[in-house]
């Protein structure tokens, strides 16, 4: 795993990336032993790669997400410029819409994996979590930074492949940053509040089945 960080404020900025990367690493070994009993089971995503520009309230850009798919899952990488975020913990979820045009980003819908199903929000609740669920990111008071996170539960595709949702499916998804931290298990959002950047990744044609 590694984290990109502005060198010129990498001082200032170390206790946001330590934290970030203790999330980051968390979900990692959450989803390992898991990935690795249904890696034989699970058909492999072909290589993709998406990228999109972060978007924060009115459009204004506030910088940009790189999704790769890998064989057992996405890895996405975050890159902010500086002030694009309060400092402090943040919630990120894949929501189900690729609709980021309105003031609060309502239209990108629910969680992925929501399903009209309450009560699945989250990475700890003992009956989650939902596919679009994801660790939270940290901003720091100043500069610019960055974070990579990865999730084995969705695939960058316009199909659900080995049971992973379809990031790229008729309507597409958004990925969405929250105001505050998201704590894992309260429902329906995890108390994440607001929110205040938003992702567009867009529908692609359905492949034949391989
Ligand atoms: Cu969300």
């Amino acid at each position: 795993m590694t984290i990109r960080m502005n060198d010129a404020r990498f001082g200032a900025s170390m206790a946001g990336l330590a934290a970030i990367c203790v999330a980051g690493l968390a979900l990692v070994s959450l989803q390992s032993a898991d990935a690795r009993a249904r890696h034989s089971r699970k058909a492999a995503l072909p290589a993709a790669e998406y990228v999109a520009d972060i978007l924060g309230e009115a459009g204004a850009r506030l910088g940009t997400a790189r999704l790769r798919q890998g064989p057992v899952g996405v890895l996405i990488a975050l890159e902010f410029q500086a002030g694009a975020l309060p400092p402090g913990w943040h919630g990120v979820h894949f929501h189900e819409k690729a609709e980021c045009g309105d003031a609060g980003f309502k239209l990108s819908g629910a969680h992925v994996g929501h399903d009209g199903k309450p009560g699945r929000h989250g990475l700890l609740n003992p009956t989650g979590p939902e596919t679009g669920d994801l660790p939270n990111i940290e901003a720091p008071a100043s500069g610019a930074f960055g974070a990579e996170l990865f999730s084995t539960f969705i695939g960058l595709s316009a199909r659900s492949i080995g049971g992973r949702a379809a990031l790229q499916d008729a309507d597409g998804s958004a990925l969405v940053v929250h105001a505050a931290r998201d704590d894992h298990v309260s429902q329906p959002i995890g108390n994440a509040g607001a929110r205040i950047a938003c992702a567009l990744i867009r529908a692609v044609p359905v492949s034949p089945a391989p």
